[in-house]
């Protein structure tokens, strides 16, 4: 996925998908933007502080572990890894491919947390200590683990997860929001993959050593509370309650994704207090058999793709895209008319009046838009009716308040 965001004052480029990296540069470090390309893979770019010294800095997945790199010097400054590191963690068995997440939730430049999640379907959080020295400097450990025991619960994450900041009804925690996905191989349908919402309330809780705090056992798939039926939509007062209950007490929501095969491979984004991600759905099985039955070819590999966008904390659909006047689960997504992945998705918001969302060959305006008496323009299809509801009215979204880290309640 890609956005640009192009102001006279401020210029963001994020550049996310199956290879990628991050760089969010204000206009005095435009010049040392880094480009995002293939080499980068799961790189993200901040800065630290070792000691009184502010350094650059790369942190990259390497193998099973993550490195810190002086992006000047290209020395590793700390390492992570199972063992024989300056922080050895001994669940990271796994690869890392995807997007490292890094916030710096007090705005000082300084990365303060970096999220990771592996081909194993885990989850870490690991905290810079910023000021710290040596093995001081970063703490952390395994957050959630997706992955069951059975083929169908072979959950893998190769794209990586969006991270932001919730502050809401005196509350404070993070949320990381990733779809499982087995990238190598599309056509699997064995696997049921998922897309969870996890609640990170530790980065808001100090242990007597000063330090952030982690859940005592990593956090399951069945820990989370199963949204897929969309509940929270329900029309009995009861069962509303219940489902509004469950869902506070758990430590966020999932999504069983309900095509056959249907899988995330890309980063998803938060925006708007929303999520916006696309899925991959295989060729059925079925479908070829009928074809081959007609003496047709059926190509395995071309499958077809799915947008979806949902609320940040229920996982509901968040408008009656397919416009029957009930909002409900298949609200959620609108299949696209491309066929095969969707290997780039772009927020073009270089036309501040009108920013379209493109993914693939499709794309349609990203706001709401309204004709010349105020009366608001309604949307022509499913695909323009998720586009447009992703910044909605769009002076909300004010450029300098803005990061893709962090979002706070208007
Ligand atoms: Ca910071
Ligand atoms: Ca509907």
């Amino acid at each position: 996925m890609k956005i640009f965001l192009d102001l006279v004052q401020w210029r963001i480029t994020l550049l996310m998908g199956l290879c990628l990296g991050v760089m969010i540069a204000p206009p005095a470090q435009a010049d040392d933007a880094l480009v995002a390309d293939d080499s980068l893979l799961s790189s993200t770019f901040s800065k630290v502080r070792i000691g009184s010294e502010v350094k650059a800095v790369m942190i990259t997945g390497g193998g099973n572990g993550i490195v810190i790199v002086d992006v000047k010097t290209g020395t590793t400054l700390y390492e992570i890894a199972p063992s024989n590191a300056d922080l050895n963690i001994s669940e990271m068995q796994y690869s890392i491919t995807g997007r490292i997440a890094a916030v710096d939730r007090d705005r000082d430049g300084l990365a303060d947390h970096v999220y990771v999640a592996d081909l194993g379907g885990q989850i870490f959080r690991f905290d810079i200590y910023n000021g710290m020295t040596g093995r001081h400097l970063v703490k952390g450990g395994l957050l959630a683990d997706f992955n069951g025991d059975t083929e169908a619960s072979n959950r893998r994450f190769y794209s990586g997860p969006d991270v932001t900041n919730i502050v809401t009804e005196g509350k404070s925690y993070f949320v990381i929001a990733i779809g499982s996905g087995f990238q190598y191989q599309p056509s699997n349908t064995a696997v049921q993959d998922s897309f969870y919402l996890l609640k990170d309330k530790g980065v808001y809780i100090k242990d007597e050593q000063g330090h952030y705090t982690f859940p005592s056992t990593a956090i399951g798939h069945d820990d989370l509370f199963d949204v897929t039926a969309h509940q929270l939509t329900a029309h009995d007062v009861g069962g509303l309650n219940t489902a509004q209950a469950s869902l506070q007490l758990q430590l966020g929501w999932r999504i069983d994704l309900g095509g056959s095969g249907e899988k995330v491979l890309t980063v998803p984004i938060i925006l708007n207090h929303q999520i916006f991600f696309t899925t991959y759905l295989p060729n059925s099985t079925d479908a070829c058999q009928s074809l081959i039955n007609k003496h047709s070819d059926c190509d395995f590999s071309v499958g077809h793709a799915r947008a979806y966008l949902v609320d940040l904390l229920t996982g509901n659909a968040v408008v009656d895209l397919n416009q029957d006047r009930q909002t409900t689960s298949i609200d959620r997504y609108t299949s696209l008319k491309q066929t095969g992945m969707v290997s780039k998705t772009e927020i073009v918001l270089n036309n501040l009046a009108k920013p379209m969302v493109c993914l693939g060959e499709q794309c349609s305006v990203a706001v709401i838009e309204f004709d010349q008496e105020g009366n608001e323009i309604p949307c022509s299809h499913e695909f323009a009716c998720l586009t447009r509801e992703i910044f909605g009215r769009f002076e909300r979204i004010q450029p300098q308040s803005w990061t893709t880290e962090i979002e706070r309640k208007p």
